[in-house]
């Protein structure tokens, strides 16, 4: 089955999740697009729901499909967020940020009762690593950054490789918090929640795309069906 087809059902059940009065997160990438655009359908038939995009492309898809947008100085909680991955294991910690919105889906992820993750089985891995963990970080002093990140990798057992990801003409890739991302190539995490609590203690470090203990659903659609784990 095309993979399209496949992101597309996991965002239909995740839309099985939500009801009139709720409000929402709204993640980013290709597989959160099929869910604001199904989410989208739904509104214009009746349902009551206000969103918060994670993004700049998610907003504008957002105000495209009619869906009525607020942010988080507005309101307190949301009660599901809905979003993509780059990858999963089976314990449901994530490795996000391949967009590169990983910032404002942590941000939102966390001010979530639930975060439901959609995707295709093919994002399912037994150790998180293979895809290159996003870090968003502060340009200035970038080679300080760069050397405490590697000597966090080693402390966590990893041995990484890090590159600038470039943007358009040649610059860096911007976030839409202003900042820049490296992406650092693992392999192998072998133990994640270190390695977050490692990252996340580098001053020069905005924020990381491992997402531990956050996901709640990991909906996962495969040409056999749709599974579900729970945490
Ligand atoms: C967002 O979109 C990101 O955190 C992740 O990088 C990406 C997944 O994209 P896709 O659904 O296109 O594979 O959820």
């Amino acid at each position: 089955m095309d993979k399209e087809e496949l992101k597309r059902r996991a965002a239909a059940r995740a839309l099985d999740e939500v009801r009139s009065g709720m409000k929402l997160g709204l993640g980013t990438g290709s597989t959160a697009k099929h869910f604001v655009e199904l989410l989208g359908e739904r509104v214009r038939d009746g349902l009551d729901v206000v969103g918060v995009p994670t993004s700049e492309v998610t907003r504008a898809d957002a105000e495209r499909c009619g869906i009525r947008l607020t942010t988080l100085d507005e309101i307190d909680r949301l009660d599901i967020t809905v979003d993509g991955a780059d990858e999963a294991d089976g314990k449901l910690d994530l490795i996000k940020g391949g967009g590169g919105a990983l910032l404002r889906e942590k941000i939102v992820a966390a001010a979530s009762d639930r975060m439901i993750v959609i995707a295709d089985e093919s994002k399912l891995v037994d150790t998180l690593g293979r895809f290159p963990l996003p870090i968003e970080v502060i340009p200035f002093g970038l080679a300080a950054t760069r050397r405490a990140l590697q000597l966090a990798f080693d402390a966590a057992g990893c041995a990484g490789e890090l590159k600038l990801r470039p943007g358009k003409d040649g610059h860096a890739f911007v976030t839409d918090g202003g900042h820049w991302i490296v992406d650092a190539r693992l392999g192998r995490i072998p133990d994640a929640p270190r390695l977050a609590q490692l990252l996340s203690a580098i001053p020069g470090v905005v924020e990381h795309g491992l997402f531990v203990g956050m996901a709640s659903t990991l909906v996962l659609a495969g040409a056999t069906g749709i599974r579900t784990i729970e945490r």
